[in-house]
């Protein structure tokens, strides 16, 4: 089986194409021009995957790949993935995360029909939905930011394929996932690291935004495996995929500090410039058709996710202090 990832040098790229690999997939990626490639998730596997360099904006580079490469599955992970950078950039949000996703269809749609496709749907979408929770595949969508209603144009655009041309094209609709691997400035890594390198006297505080919302946080591990699970079903659909839990920034904070017999509450800084003109307050996932169907189910949970996360900042300070 030959599958192409596109965003593969992100967090769930690279968990993906480790559990492609496992399963014995030739696997392919498609990587963006940078002034210095972003190899570094990749590091372990780098020599089993082959890339290609192309760019979700660049509609001839995306048909150029997926007829070179042939793809059976196609995993769409590339994106501007981050929601408070999608304020300052929301053209360039609706372009890539949004526009994107179209132009990878048409390639599909005309080079590789039979293909399977995934698109990483976002909890996002949902946005200020308070009123129906916990979120599930039926719940309308109410986007509060660019990075939102991008995923919404993105979600609707699948579907629409999946319709129209009956592609074998699935959204995961995920919840907010974690891991050592996640980008430095989402909200989970942030506060893992700073507490990390505040134990080791590295760093005296840390300014966050607000710690009042609630996400539901899961393990990106145990979220690529849905992924993978949904492309192997005979019928295309989409599925929510969350832990059914939901906590306060503030309580990752508290749990992170504690981790290294620290008080949050002595380093915590809180810079009202990190709020968002719009905040989604709230997020709570209800997974049931996801175990149901696919027969998926967590294996980390929040406590055990903090816990890994700080844990490996932890030794990253270590080693970093060795060399
Ligand atoms: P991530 O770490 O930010 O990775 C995003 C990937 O997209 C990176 O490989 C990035 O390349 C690539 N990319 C960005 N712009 C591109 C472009 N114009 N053309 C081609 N590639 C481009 O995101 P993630 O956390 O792995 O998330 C994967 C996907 O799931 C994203 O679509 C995200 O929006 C969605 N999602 C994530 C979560 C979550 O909690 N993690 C939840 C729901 C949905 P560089 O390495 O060069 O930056
Ligand atoms: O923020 C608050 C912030 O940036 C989480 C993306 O993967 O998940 C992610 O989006 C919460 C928000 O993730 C800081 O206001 C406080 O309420 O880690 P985050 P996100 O916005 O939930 C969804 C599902 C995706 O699809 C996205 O791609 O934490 N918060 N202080 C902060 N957030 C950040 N980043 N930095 C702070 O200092």
């Amino acid at each position: 089986m030959i599958a192409l990832i596109t965003g593969i040098t992100g967090q769930d790229g690279a968990y993906l194409a480790s559990l492609l690999l496992d399963k014995g997939y030739d696997v392919h990626g498609i990587v963006r021009r940078t002034s210095s490639p972003n190899g570094v998730r990749l590091k372990e596997i780098a020599d089993r995957v082959t890339l290609h360099s192309g760019d979700l904006s660049d509609a001839g580079s995306l048909r150029r790949i997926v007829g070179e490469v042939r793809p059976d599955e196609v995993y769409n992970l590339a994106a501007q993935s981050h929601v408070h950078a999608s304020f300052d950039q929301p053209e360039y949000t609706a372009d890539v995360t949004g526009a994107g996703v179209l132009r990878l269809l048409e390639a599909v749609k005309e080079i590789v029909p039979d293909a399977r496709l995934y698109q990483a749907s976002s909890s996002e979408m949902f946005g200020g939905m308070l009123a129906t929770s916990p979120q599930h595949e039926a719940t309308p969508f109410h986007p509060r930011s660019p990075y939102g209603c991008a995923k919404v144009f993105a979600h609707h655009a699948t579907v629409n394929y999946r319709e129209s041309y009956g592609l074998h094209a699935s959204c995961g609709i995920l919840f907010n996932h974690e891991s050592p691997l996640r980008g430095e400035q989402f909200v989970t890594r942030k506060i893992a690291r700073a507490a990390a390198r505040i134990a080791a006297g590295r760093q005296h505080r840390v300014r966050l935004g607000n710690l009042d919302a609630k996400r539901d946080w899961g393990f990106a591990g145990d979220y690529v495996r849905a992924m993978w699970l949904m492309l192997q079903q005979d019928y295309p659909g989409d599925y929510v995929v969350a832990t059914g839990e939901t906590h306060t920034v503030r309580e990752f904070a508290e749990r992170a500090f504690a981790r290294v017999g620290l008080d949050y509450e002595r380093f915590v800084v809180v810079d009202s410039a990190l709020y968002r003109p719009a905040e989604v307050d709230v997020l709570l996932g209800w997974p049931q058709k996801a175990k149901r169907l696919l027969g998926w189910e967590p294996e980390i949970g929040f406590a055990e996710l903090v816990e890994m996360m700080v844990d490996a900042e932890v030794r990253e300070v270590a080693h970093a202090e060795a060399a």
